[in-house]
């Protein structure tokens, strides 16, 4: 399901079942966490994330709908793997690189957003998706977004579920660099180049700061008992179901608000 290779202290990752257009079902997210347990004992200093090219032209298709529940239960709980996948990329002591080339959809997005820095060529949109399936999206998920974009462009990403553009996701700040497809590699080889005369303990350190204060946000018991109140009412929703259903059957949702 991925490719990985060690070289020169660099750990190169790559979602790699074009079959399933790099959907991040749970085999696929537990070899990308293995993956990176492994770059963790072998000190890597830096990750380079990437997705085998495909027919489709797509980097990630996001969670595999089929392993979605099918209703009544959360689709993006605290222990679901791409969960799990988010807060391993979040808590690897090193940064990691997204290399895109090709379409972000759905939690790949959410992953893009977790990686430390984005290389995008032409090729590249991006679209979170969980309003196209009648799906909550989760808390810290939402905070991802709300840490790179202005509230107007994550509401905007959100409620139209569309992908953005190459040029609009570099003035939206979704990605560090867009540069020609010829230029990906040699630019992310800049980067890695400077990470590797740099402290790697110092910069774990500030990687781990950075994400734990991104992430300070006071909330009262009533307000975290109201977004899970929320959330159940929306996985235990018509929508939900049908949003799912309808993927399943190719058709176009019908959505009721209920
Ligand atoms: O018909 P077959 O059996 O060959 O299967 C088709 C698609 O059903 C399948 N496929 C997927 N299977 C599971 N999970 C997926 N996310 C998924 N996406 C696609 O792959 C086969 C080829 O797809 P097809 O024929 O549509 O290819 P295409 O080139 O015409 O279109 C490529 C896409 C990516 C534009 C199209 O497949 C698409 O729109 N896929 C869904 C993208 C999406 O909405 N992903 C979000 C998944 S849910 C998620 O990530 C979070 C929970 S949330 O929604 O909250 O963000």
């Amino acid at each position: 399901m991925i490719l990985s290779e060690i070289r020169d202290s660099v750990g190169y990752l790559s979602l790699n079942n074009p079959a399933k257009l790099n959907a991040l079902s749970a085999q696929l997210v537990n070899e990308l966490v293995a993956a990176l347990e492994d770059y963790k004992v072998q000190k890597v200093r830096a990750v380079v994330l990437t997705a085998a090219p495909n027919k489709h032209n797509v980097w990630s298709a996001g969670h595999d709908v089929s392993e979605l529940p099918t209703g009544r239960r959360d689709p993006l709980g605290y222990f679901d793997h791409l969960e799990i996948l988010l807060r391993a990329i979040q808590a690897f002591p090193a940064p990691i690189i997204a290399r895109i080339h090709g379409s972000v959809w759905g939690g790949a997005c959410d992953l893009t957003m977790c990686c430390d820095m984005v290389v995008a060529d032409n090729s590249a949109t991006f679209a979170i998706t969980p309003a196209k399936l009648g799906i909550p999206y989760n808390a810290s998920g939402i905070v991802h977004f709300l840490s790179r974009l202005n509230l107007n462009i994550a509401k905007e990403m959100f409620f139209t579920a569309t992908p953005v553009d190459a040029a609009t996701a570099e003035r939206w700040m979704i990605v560090n660099h867009l540069v020609e497809e010829a230029e990906l590699d040699a630019t992310i080889d800049t980067m890695l180049k400077a990470i590797l005369n740099n402290s790697p303990m110092s910069i774990a350190i500030i990687k781990e700061q950075i994400r734990v204060l991104a992430e300070a946000r006071p909330l009262s018991p009533d307000n975290f008992e109201r977004i899970q109140g929320l959330r159940r009412k929306c996985y235990d929703s018509y929508d939900y179901a049908e949003g799912v259903q309808s993927f399943k059957e190719k058709r176009k949702p019908i959505f009721r608000g209920e």
